[in-house]
């Protein structure tokens, strides 16, 4: 039997990333938006399990789109919200991360400005990333639609920046850039380096 895939917990309160992020779009976005992905990916794993028990091909193909969305959204905001920390709890990137940054970027500054521009670019809804290329053994900015995972291009992610409306619009209403600027304030640079550090060794 496969165990039920479940909402990770939240490593602070709702109210821990204000004013940055509502308590209101937090609650919103772990409890509404995170476990409908959650419960709509086991819906689709249960009847992929259940396709597989039929040898049903066709059925099994027909699952993929909704396990590659629902996983995808469970994926990526259970990295989303370890990628957050209330102000001042953060910390910086570690001396490697800095390094890598600075190499690729020229200074964290510089990155920091580049994933901006690059997240706010994004039509419609999807993710700003910043990702390891293991093979190249380069830091990437890269933007994804909808749900879909960094991992498909390769990369590790380490830094995922949601675009989705529901991710700002209560408190920044169509200005994405305000929201792209504040985030800044509350990055949990240490869960960021640990990531990058764990990459680095994998
Ligand atoms: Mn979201």
């Amino acid at each position: 039997m496969s165990q039920k895939q479940q909402l990770p917990p939240l490593p602070y309160e709702f109210s821990a990333l204000e004013p940055v992020i509502s308590a209101q779009i937090m609650e919103l976005h772990y409890t509404k938006h995170h476990q409908t992905y959650v419960n709509n990916l086991n819906a689709a794993l249960e009847k992929q399990q259940a396709a597989e028990d039929n040898n049903d091909v066709a059925a099994l193909i027909a699952l993929q789109s909704a396990i590659k969305f629902n996983g995808g959204g469970h994926v990526n905001h259970s990295i989303f919200w370890t990628n957050l920390a209330p102000k001042g709890e953060g910390g910086e990137p570690s001396s490697e991360l800095k390094k890598a940054l600075t190499e690729q970027f020229g200074s964290v500054e510089s990155f920091i400005e580049q994933m901006t521009a690059t997240t706010l670019a994004i039509q419609g809804s999807g993710w700003g990333w910043l990702g390891y290329d293991k093979q190249k053994k380069k830091l990437c900015i890269s933007t994804c639609s909808n749900q879909d995972p960094l991992s498909m291009t390769g990369q590790v992610p380490l830094l995922g920046i949601d675009v989705w409306e529901h991710a700002y619009y209560l408190q920044y209403k169509n200005v994405r850039a305000d929201y792209l600027k504040n985030i800044w304030q509350v990055i949990n640079w240490k869960n960021v380096s640990d990531r990058f550090a764990k990459a680095l060794i994998a």
